[in-house]
Protein backbone atom coordinates (compact mmCIF):
# COMPACT_ATOMS: atom_id res chain seq x y z
CA UNK A 1 0.00 0.00 0.00
CA UNK A 2 2.80 2.61 1.08
CA UNK A 3 4.34 1.47 -2.07
CA UNK A 4 1.62 1.95 -4.16
CA UNK A 5 0.79 5.21 -2.66
CA UNK A 6 4.66 6.46 -3.35
CA UNK A 7 4.41 5.39 -6.69
CA UNK A 8 1.06 7.62 -7.33
CA UNK A 9 2.60 10.49 -5.48
CA UNK A 10 5.72 10.35 -7.75
CA UNK A 11 3.73 10.02 -11.14
CA UNK A 12 1.24 12.86 -10.08
CA UNK A 13 4.52 14.64 -8.76
CA UNK A 14 6.17 14.36 -12.29
CA UNK A 15 2.76 14.76 -14.36
CA UNK A 16 2.73 18.18 -12.75
CA UNK A 17 6.31 19.56 -12.85
CA UNK A 18 6.14 21.30 -16.13
CA UNK A 19 3.54 23.38 -14.65
CA UNK A 20 5.26 24.66 -11.59
CA UNK A 21 8.47 25.13 -12.69
CA UNK A 22 9.83 27.94 -11.04
CA UNK A 23 13.05 29.72 -11.48
CA UNK A 24 14.67 32.36 -9.06
CA UNK A 25 17.29 33.66 -11.94
CA UNK A 26 16.60 33.42 -16.13
CA UNK A 27 19.79 31.73 -15.85
CA UNK A 28 18.19 28.90 -14.08
CA UNK A 29 15.67 28.38 -16.90
CA UNK A 30 18.38 27.82 -19.01
CA UNK A 31 20.02 26.00 -17.21
CA UNK A 32 16.72 23.73 -16.70
CA UNK A 33 15.84 23.77 -19.91
CA UNK A 34 18.96 22.63 -21.62
CA UNK A 35 19.29 19.93 -19.26
CA UNK A 36 16.04 18.72 -20.14
CA UNK A 37 17.34 18.67 -24.16
CA UNK A 38 20.71 17.27 -23.04
CA UNK A 39 19.03 13.88 -21.44
CA UNK A 40 16.12 14.28 -23.84
CA UNK A 41 18.77 13.46 -26.79
CA UNK A 42 20.84 11.24 -25.38
CA UNK A 43 18.02 8.76 -25.25
CA UNK A 44 16.70 9.91 -28.46
CA UNK A 45 19.91 9.29 -29.68
CA UNK A 46 20.12 5.62 -27.55
CA UNK A 47 16.64 5.25 -29.73
CA UNK A 48 18.17 6.02 -33.03
CA UNK A 49 21.03 3.90 -32.76
CA UNK A 50 18.60 0.81 -32.43
CA UNK A 51 16.35 2.36 -35.19
CA UNK A 52 18.59 2.65 -37.58
CA UNK A 53 20.47 -0.43 -36.77
CA UNK A 54 23.51 1.32 -34.95
CA UNK A 55 23.13 -0.78 -31.75
CA UNK A 56 21.56 -3.88 -31.33
CA UNK A 57 17.64 -3.67 -30.37
CA UNK A 58 17.46 -3.80 -26.99
CA UNK A 59 12.94 -3.81 -25.96
CA UNK A 60 13.98 -3.07 -22.38
CA UNK A 61 16.24 -0.52 -23.09
CA UNK A 62 14.22 1.31 -26.09
CA UNK A 63 11.22 1.07 -23.84
CA UNK A 64 12.98 2.81 -20.83
CA UNK A 65 14.50 5.65 -23.55
CA UNK A 66 10.78 6.26 -24.96
CA UNK A 67 9.53 6.81 -21.28
CA UNK A 68 12.24 8.98 -20.26
CA UNK A 69 12.18 10.84 -23.46
CA UNK A 70 8.08 11.24 -23.17
CA UNK A 71 8.42 12.46 -20.15
CA UNK A 72 11.34 14.85 -20.20
CA UNK A 73 9.74 16.45 -23.99
CA UNK A 74 7.41 18.40 -21.91
CA UNK A 75 9.77 19.51 -19.63
CA UNK A 76 11.87 22.49 -21.73
CA UNK A 77 9.16 24.85 -22.92
CA UNK A 78 8.30 25.91 -19.28
CA UNK A 79 12.37 27.02 -19.53
CA UNK A 80 11.62 29.99 -21.87
CA UNK A 81 10.23 32.11 -19.60
CA UNK A 82 10.79 35.99 -20.10
CA UNK A 83 14.51 37.21 -20.43
CA UNK A 84 15.53 33.88 -20.34
CA UNK A 85 17.55 34.40 -23.81
CA UNK A 86 20.59 32.57 -24.76
CA UNK A 87 23.01 32.03 -27.41
CA UNK A 88 21.15 29.28 -29.08
CA UNK A 89 17.45 30.34 -28.13
CA UNK A 90 16.31 32.96 -31.14
CA UNK A 91 14.58 35.97 -30.17
CA UNK A 92 11.73 34.86 -32.25
CA UNK A 93 10.67 31.99 -29.92
CA UNK A 94 9.60 34.96 -27.69
CA UNK A 95 8.34 37.60 -30.37
CA UNK A 96 6.61 34.39 -32.14
CA UNK A 97 5.83 32.45 -29.25
CA UNK A 98 2.29 30.50 -30.66
CA UNK A 99 4.68 29.64 -33.20
CA UNK A 100 7.06 27.66 -31.03
CA UNK A 101 4.62 26.55 -28.70
CA UNK A 102 3.36 24.45 -31.61
CA UNK A 103 6.57 23.14 -32.65
CA UNK A 104 7.13 22.39 -28.74
CA UNK A 105 3.60 20.35 -28.86
CA UNK A 106 4.39 18.68 -32.10
CA UNK A 107 7.58 17.21 -30.52
CA UNK A 108 5.37 16.02 -27.32
CA UNK A 109 2.90 14.31 -29.61
CA UNK A 110 6.03 12.40 -31.84
CA UNK A 111 7.49 11.75 -28.58
CA UNK A 112 4.61 10.25 -26.85
CA UNK A 113 3.97 8.51 -30.18
CA UNK A 114 7.82 6.97 -30.07
CA UNK A 115 7.13 6.00 -26.48
CA UNK A 116 4.12 4.03 -27.35
CA UNK A 117 6.21 2.52 -30.48
CA UNK A 118 8.96 1.36 -27.75
CA UNK A 119 6.71 0.18 -25.02
CA UNK A 120 5.82 -2.18 -27.86
CA UNK A 121 9.14 -4.15 -28.50
CA UNK A 122 8.45 -4.22 -32.23
CA UNK A 123 11.91 -2.64 -33.53
CA UNK A 124 9.47 -1.84 -37.08
CA UNK A 125 7.59 0.21 -34.81
CA UNK A 126 10.25 2.03 -33.43
CA UNK A 127 11.48 2.71 -36.87
CA UNK A 128 8.11 4.50 -38.00
CA UNK A 129 8.11 6.40 -35.33
CA UNK A 130 11.70 7.58 -34.69
CA UNK A 131 11.57 9.69 -38.05
CA UNK A 132 8.55 11.95 -37.57
CA UNK A 133 10.00 12.89 -33.81
CA UNK A 134 13.20 13.52 -35.38
CA UNK A 135 11.37 15.54 -37.88
CA UNK A 136 10.01 17.85 -35.20
CA UNK A 137 13.40 18.68 -33.52
CA UNK A 138 14.41 19.49 -37.02
CA UNK A 139 11.56 22.05 -37.51
CA UNK A 140 12.29 23.71 -34.27
CA UNK A 141 15.96 24.22 -35.03
CA UNK A 142 15.83 25.48 -38.27
CA UNK A 143 13.08 27.99 -37.23
CA UNK A 144 14.36 29.00 -33.71
CA UNK A 145 17.62 27.69 -32.98
CA UNK A 146 20.64 29.55 -33.44
CA UNK A 147 24.62 28.25 -33.58
C1 LIG B 1 19.32 14.11 -32.22
C2 LIG B 1 19.68 15.34 -31.62
C3 LIG B 1 18.98 16.31 -32.21
C4 LIG B 1 18.05 15.73 -33.21
C5 LIG B 1 18.09 16.34 -34.58
C6 LIG B 1 17.05 15.70 -35.47
O1 LIG B 1 19.74 13.01 -31.93
O2 LIG B 1 20.56 15.53 -30.65
O3 LIG B 1 19.05 17.57 -31.93
O4 LIG B 1 18.39 14.34 -33.24
O5 LIG B 1 19.35 16.18 -35.13
O6 LIG B 1 17.01 16.34 -36.68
Amino acid sequence: MNKMLTAAALVAAFAALPAQAQFAKAEDAVAYRQGAYRVLAHHFGSLGAMANDKAPFDAARAAADGEVLAALAKLPAAGFVAGAESKAAKPAIWTEADKFKQLDQDLVSAAGKLAEAAKSGDLAQIKAAFGPTAKTCKACHDEFRQK
